[in-house]
Formats: structure tokens, C-alpha cells, sequence
């Protein structure tokens, strides 16, 4: 049986983050963190870029263009997103998952590192605090995405 597994090297990978400002107290740590773990998993920091946008809602059209420009070998999506009224709190997530059909599009994997949470704690417990670092783990899901789909070529 052949099995295929992405390796954590992310020597040679190119990244780029879309990073939304909404709640930017919370996001920073996570681009922080997303970027930590790129670096320290072999990455350049020539081969790291980052995209501010204003909100979750506008990460999809952004990591469209940054899929689309056949520069990255992988997309780290970053924001937070805290419930308040319902509605609201369900288009702007429901709008930020859309990141899933940019990567289908494409076949540039987009990692979707961004927080949905009840309360502006849950996300800074997310954000570095006791609950780990999601930007971080999302970054070490696109240096294994990525190199699976190397893998695959
Ligand atoms: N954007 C977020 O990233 N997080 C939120 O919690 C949020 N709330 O609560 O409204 C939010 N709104 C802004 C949205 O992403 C767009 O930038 C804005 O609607 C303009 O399109």
C-alpha cells in the first residue's frame, strides 16, 4: 500500500496570509503565530507574504487574487470573528469559509485559521492564550498541504 503524507518541511514553499483587521488584537498573534511556525519549519522569509483586509468577509476575494497569481504553494486565511447578532456573525463566517471554494477553484490549498467564536475571550484564549495558537496550527497545516500536493504532482 502506498500511502502519501505531507512532510513539515517548508524549505523552498512560498505562503502567502490574508489577514482580516476586524478584531485586530486577536489577529495579530495570530499572523504571529502563523508566521513562527513558517519560519521555523524552514521557510524564507522572502517566501512569506502578508495581505491586510478589512474584515473576515473580504479574505475570499483576496486569497482568490494571491491563488490565482501562481506565487504561493499555499494561502493562510487569519481572522476572528465573534458572534454578536446572529445573522451578521453567520454571513460574515459563512462569507470567510468561502476560502474553501477559492482552494477547490484553484487547487491552491487555503488553510482557514479563522476564529468563530461567542465571545471575544474564546478568541483570545485561541489567539496565544491557553487554548494554543490557531494561526500557528494553520500555518502547519499549509506547509503539509502543500507538500502533499508536491507530492502528488
Ligand atoms: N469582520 C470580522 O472579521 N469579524 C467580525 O466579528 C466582524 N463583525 O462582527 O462585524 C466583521 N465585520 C466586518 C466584515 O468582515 C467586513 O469587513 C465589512 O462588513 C465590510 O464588508
Amino acid at each position: 500500500m502506498k500511502i502519501h503524507e505531507g512532510s513539515l518541511d517548508a524549505t523552498g514553499l512560498r505562503f502567502a496570509l490574508v489577514a482580516g483587521r476586524f478584531n485586530e488584537t486577536v489577529v495579530r498573534p495570530l499572523v504571529d503565530g502563523a508566521v513562527d511556525c513558517l519560519r521555523r519549519h524552514g521557510a524564507a522569509d522572502d517566501d512569506i507574504e502578508l495581505a491586510w483586509v478589512p474584515g473576515a468577509f473580504e479574505i475570499p476575494v483576496v486569497a482568490r487574487r494571491l491563488a490565482d497569481s501562481g506565487r504561493f504553494d499555499a494561502i493562510v486565511a487569519l481572522g476572528c470573528v465573534v458572534r454578536g447578532q446572529t445573522a451578521h456573525f453567520e454571513y460574515v463566517a459563512g462569507q470567510a469559509a468561502e476560502v474553501g471554494t477559492v482552494a477547490a477553484a484553484t487547487g491552491v490549498p487555503v488553510m482557514f485559521g479563522v476564529l468563530t467564536t461567542d465571545t471575544f475571550e474564546q478568541a483570545v484564549d485561541r489567539a496565544g492564550g491557553k487554548m494554543g495558537n490557531k494561526g500557528w496550527e494553520a500555518a502547519l497545516g499549509a506547509i503539509e498541504t502543500a507538500r502533499l500536493l508536491a507530492d502528488l504532482k
